[in-house]
């Protein structure tokens, strides 16, 4: 094994070479980094885990990441990437969060992910039934809880279908069994998008509050700042409901109604719109820092303690 595998991050990389980066740390960090292939897509490509355990055993608590729910939001498994890097290579996991084991998915949607690199650049939706008029589901509209509400089609060729039923698609089943075996001691979770600049909190089926939104607020306030404090622009914070609208089936409603992960968030990273999906590689590394500033801030509150 090379002693190094510098991931580019002056541009946006193909899911091998993510791929390829989570194996090398695997193998080059073995006491604390394991992949774990948690799923297989409808075209055959893995849905692929990072876990980095904290340096404190048993970790007492655990913090589920995210990324590429959506094809074309190129930017999130790159932050997410980036995410790892600072976590493993600069060793943050020891140094600010020693009690937390953390679950990254880089890329939830392989094979939509791919789809936009060759085929189509502005794909979202996953790749089920490749070959009909109208493939894929909107994966962020498939999870079980208040699945089939607002914002959630019924119709096949629709950018937000939501597929025939709760969890009828592998990668929603990867992550729903992930979150569930881990169990009591999953106490965040981010889910990375793109693009706007918001820290939105559930719930996202309908415009209600969570009975303890006052800590959700809170907490998304601390993600905020700790992103101005690095360096980067600001963010909202608010429910993602009202701050964007109503969808029904999304990944943190689950990750908080049905899993009971109390911190549960959806970033949707930069831009403002400029250059909406097609934010320019430059903007990597900076946004990459906005994400670890955010899971930074969560990660040194509350939940490690
Ligand atoms: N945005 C989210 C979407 O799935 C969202 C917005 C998330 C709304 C969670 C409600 C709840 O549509 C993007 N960019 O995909
Ligand atoms: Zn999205």
């Amino acid at each position: 094994i090379a002693g190094t595998y510098s991931l580019p991050f002056t541009k946006y990389n193909r899911l091998s070479v993510i791929y390829g980066y989570l194996d090398f740390l695997a193998k080059k960090y073995p006491t604390f980094c394991t992949v774990q292939r948690i799923g297989i897509t409808g075209l055959g490509n893995a849905i692929k885990m990072l876990k980095i355990t904290g340096s404190v055993k048993p970790a007492k608590l655990s913090f589920v990441i995210e990324g590429g729910i959506h094809a074309r939001e190129w930017i999130s498994p790159a932050a997410v990437t980036y995410v790892i890097k600072e976590l493993v290579e600069n060793r943050a996991v020891h140094a600010f969060a020693p009690k937390l084991d953390y679950y990254i998915i880089p890329v939830m949607n392989p094979d939509g992910y791919e789809f936009s690199h060759t085929k189509s650049r502005l794909w979202r939706k996953n790749r089920r039934d490749a070959m009909s008029k109208c493939p894929g589901v909107d994966l962020n509209r498939n999870f079980g809880y208040m699945w089939g509400g607002l914002g959630a089609s019924d119709l096949l060729c629709d950018e937000t279908y939501r597929g025939k039923s709760a969890f009828s698609e592998p990668e929603s089943q990867a992550v729903r069994n992930v979150v569930t075996k881990i169990g009591n001691s999953a106490k965040a979770y981010i889910t990375f998008h793109s693009y706007g600049q918001n820290i939105l909190y559930p719930w996202g089926y309908d415009a209600i509050l969570t009975n303890d939104s006052a800590d959700l607020d809170k907490m998304g306030k601390k993600m905020a700042a700790g992103i101005t404090s690095a360096g980067g622009p600001v963010y909202t914070v608010g429910n993602s409901a009202a701050d964007m609208y109503a969808a029904a089936g999304v990944s943190d409603d689950f990750a908080k109604g049905g899993a009971n992960i109390k911190y549960s968030y959806t970033i949707e990273l930069r831009d403002q719109g400029r250059n909406g999906f097609l934010l320019p590689a430059s903007q990597i590394v900076p946004t990459g820092k906005d994400a670890f500033a955010a899971v930074k801030a969560m990660s040194e509150s509350g939940v490690s303690e």
